[in-house]
């Protein structure tokens, strides 16, 4: 490794990375967006708002009278499908992609303009229609990540039907419950979907999901596999069945600007999700802001390519509802990173051009164990911006990024948001900002964060505490599905008048700001709070190390301890002799890089780390093991077998 990806202490970092001054001047914000928006926090909104087409204008841009329940462009009316694809058409743009579609198996690609998406979104709304869909009801999705998907959320858009996305990696009883607490009572599914190169059945949950439940009347389901389904007849149907013989044709009405748009479900730190409710017009005005600022997005040429999936908030947001309220090309990618080899992404950068790539540094890391070789051997000179999310990144994997992905050449954008967020909070502008490897950087124009302490008072330059939310934003929840009381006791009882994000932050010595993790992440050892970042952030600037996940596991003498689970760079030998010299070694270096109250009480070399499909790392899980527990609830999991090997390792040790 060069100087260049050489890893200084996560908060002593003093590398900057200032955009190149061609591309400052293209970028679609320029420095006077930070203090226009902090002149008139709401006139800017506004501005934003105005950029979609509205059927009736709003009387009021922000309602915070009956906090914290908010009401944006109140008065105002539109239509979300209408403002993402039929406007585009009618302004001559329907040949435009809309989806560059790859799905998994080779060579299985399709290319969707404008026009033909209007087509379809129209033909499912006259079936959904048909099938009985009207505006308010509740209607469950349950997909691999193919067009019918993004087709059936738009379709429901338009009528005003809620949809709830649920992933498609999820359990039968995870969809169940989802099902019953929002009471949807029509269920979108494939027969299946690719996963690794298999064909795996989806519509068996659903009907395992749906047992007794005779509220769901209709099952709707798209055949994308042709593998064998069971059939309830009178409740079944086929999609293709249903939407291809309807009219392409299909008058949207508009809706009032806090119509319900989705529920999505998010685990708390309790066994129940929360149903994070989301509205029309300022959600949309937020996704599409953010996207079209943070992402420098040029419709007419960039190709952008939101590398998640659509069950996670960031495919809802970053997939479907801001780049298409922009206008905008994406690529949609149904397989996993492997599937077809391991330089399966760098192929699609290539083949499609990408411009723009957004991803999460779970994905980035796994990238940096499986080598440079890969993207170095694909030509992926099209890329000019990259962007992260999901979790904090390791300035060590931030540099990898920047260096073997982005040519050096890309600024790359750190994201901080959350399902209940809605959209990108706390971010870089790319044209603007002299990022720092690891940091989110500071608010997005027209939001209100803080770092404060216990008591809810902002901490000075240098500090540490809470992350919180102090202005209301278009794009929050309206709240959580069915429990009011929730809503308020989880995101606004912490401190008064701000809203808890949950996640623990640092400002830096520039007012910069870092986050931590969760605060639930947070260790005290002996006294001193450590965060699990921090110590993840030391392991991995270790030339040996791919991945590591810290927990706090209880210790009778320093209140925790420190346990790490560490995957190796692939050509690490797995010897047992060469893993305890390792062993000591990563000790060794934690010390040196944080100092010695960090040194891991234990290091577990695993070959790989349990993860939701969203890219998280489950420490909860990683909790249990360390302190020799049952393990709690593993259907969130996008491999459950990982985290029983990984018992099973620990049980050798000890
Ligand atoms: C979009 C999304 C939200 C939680 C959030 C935080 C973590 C997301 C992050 C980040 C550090 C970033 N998180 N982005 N932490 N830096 N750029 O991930 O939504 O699935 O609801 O997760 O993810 O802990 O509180 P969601």
């Amino acid at each position: 490794m060069g100087d260049e990806t050489e890893l200084s202490a996560l908060l002593t970092e003093t590398r900057r990375f200032a955009p190149s001054p061609e591309f400052s001047t293209q970028a679609n914000a320029q420095p006077e967006i930070y203090e226009r928006a902090a002149a008139d926090r709401l006139a800017f909104w506004a501005s934003e708002a105005e950029r979609l087409e509205w059927a009736q204008p709003w009387e009021q841009v922000l309602d915070w009278s009956n906090a914290p329940f908010a009401r944006w462009f109140a008065g105002g009316r539109l239509n979300v499908a209408v403002n993402c694809v039929d406007r585009h058409v009618a302004a001559g743009r329907g040949d435009r992609v809309a989806y560059h579609w790859v799905g998994e198996p080779e060579g299985d690609t399709r290319d969707i303009t404008y026009a033909e998406l209007l087509d379809l979104v129209c033909r499912a709304a006259n079936a959904l229609t048909e099938l009985g869909v009207r505006s308010g009801d509740r209607v469950a999705i349950y997909m691999p990540m193919i067009p019918e998907t993004v087709v059936a959320m738009l379709a429901c858009a338009r009528l005003g039907a809620p949809h709830t996305v649920v992933f498609g990696g999820f359990s039968a009883e995870a969809l169940r419950n989802r099902i019953i607490d929002c009471d949807a009572r029509v269920v979108i599914t494939a027969d299946g979907g690719y996963r690794r190169g298999a064909a795996a059945a989806l519509k068996p949950a659903v009907d395992e999901a749906t047992k007794d439940l005779p509220d769901v009347r209709t099952v709707l389901v798209v055949r994308r596999t042709g593998q064998d389904v069971s059939w309830t007849p009178g409740r079944d149907v086929w999609w293709h069945e249903a939407v291809d013989r309807q009219s392409p044709r299909h008058e949207a009405q508009a809706h009032d600007s806090e119509h319900p748009l989705y529920v999505m479900y998010t685990s708390g730190t309790t066994a129940k999700p929360k149903g994070i409710l989301h509205t029309t017009g300022g959600y949309l005005t937020h996704v599409a802001a953010t996207h079209r600022l943070i992402f420098d997005i040029k419709p007419e040429t960039d190709v952008f390519w939101t590398a998640a999936d659509i069950g996670w908030v960031t495919g809802h947001s970053y997939i479907v509802y801001g780049p298409l309220a922009n206008g905008t090309t994406s690529v949609m990618y149904e397989g996993t990173p492997d599937a077809g080899g391991r330089d399966r992404w760098w192929r699609i950068v290539e083949d499609h051009g990408v411009t723009v790539l957004y991803t999460a540094p779970t994905t980035i890391r796994t990238f940096m164990k499986w080598g440079e070789d890969l993207p170095s051997g694909h030509d992926l000179s099209s890329l000019r911006l990259l962007g992260s999310v999901g979790e904090p990144i390791n300035p060590e994997a931030w540099m990898w990024y920047r260096t073997h992905i982005g040519g050096s050449r890309c600024p790359v954008v750190d994201t901080w948001w959350q399902t209940e967020t809605g959209g990108i909070m706390i971010t870089a502008l790319p044209g603007i900002t002299a990022t720092k490897p690891g940091a989110a950087m500071t608010p997005f124009p027209g939001i209100g964060a803080e770092v404060v302490d216990g008591n809810g008072t902002p901490v000075p330059n240098g500090g540490g505490g809470y992350l919180v939310l102090t202005e209301p934003w278009p794009g929050m929840l309206r709240g959580i599905w069915g429990d009011e009381a929730r809503y308020r006791e989880t995101y606004w009882s912490r401190f008064d008048g701000l809203y808890f994000a949950g996640d623990g932050a640092k400002k830096d010595d520039d007012g910069d700001i870092w986050l931590l993790g969760r605060v639930d992440d947070v260790m005290n050892i002996s006294g001193h709070r450590i965060s699990t970042t921090e110590v993840e952030s030391a392991l991995v600037s270790h030339p040996a190390v791919a991945e590591a996940a810290v927990v706090g596991a209880s210790d009778p003498t320093t209140g925790q301890g420190i346990v790490a689970f560490v995957t190796v760079r692939g050509h690490v030998a797995d010897d047992p002799a060469s893993g305890e010299k390792l062993i000591a070694e990563l000790r060794d270096h934690v010390a040196t890089e944080i100092g010695k109250i960090a040194r891991p009480r234990q290091i577990l070399l695993t070959p790989d780390l349990p993860k939701t499909r969203s890219g998280k790392i489950m420490r909860r899980l990683l909790r249990d093991v360390a302190e020799h527990r049952e393990l709690g609830d593993v259907t969130t999991l996008a491999d459950p077998t990982v985290v029983s090997m990984i018992d099973d390792r620990m049980k050798g040790t000890t």
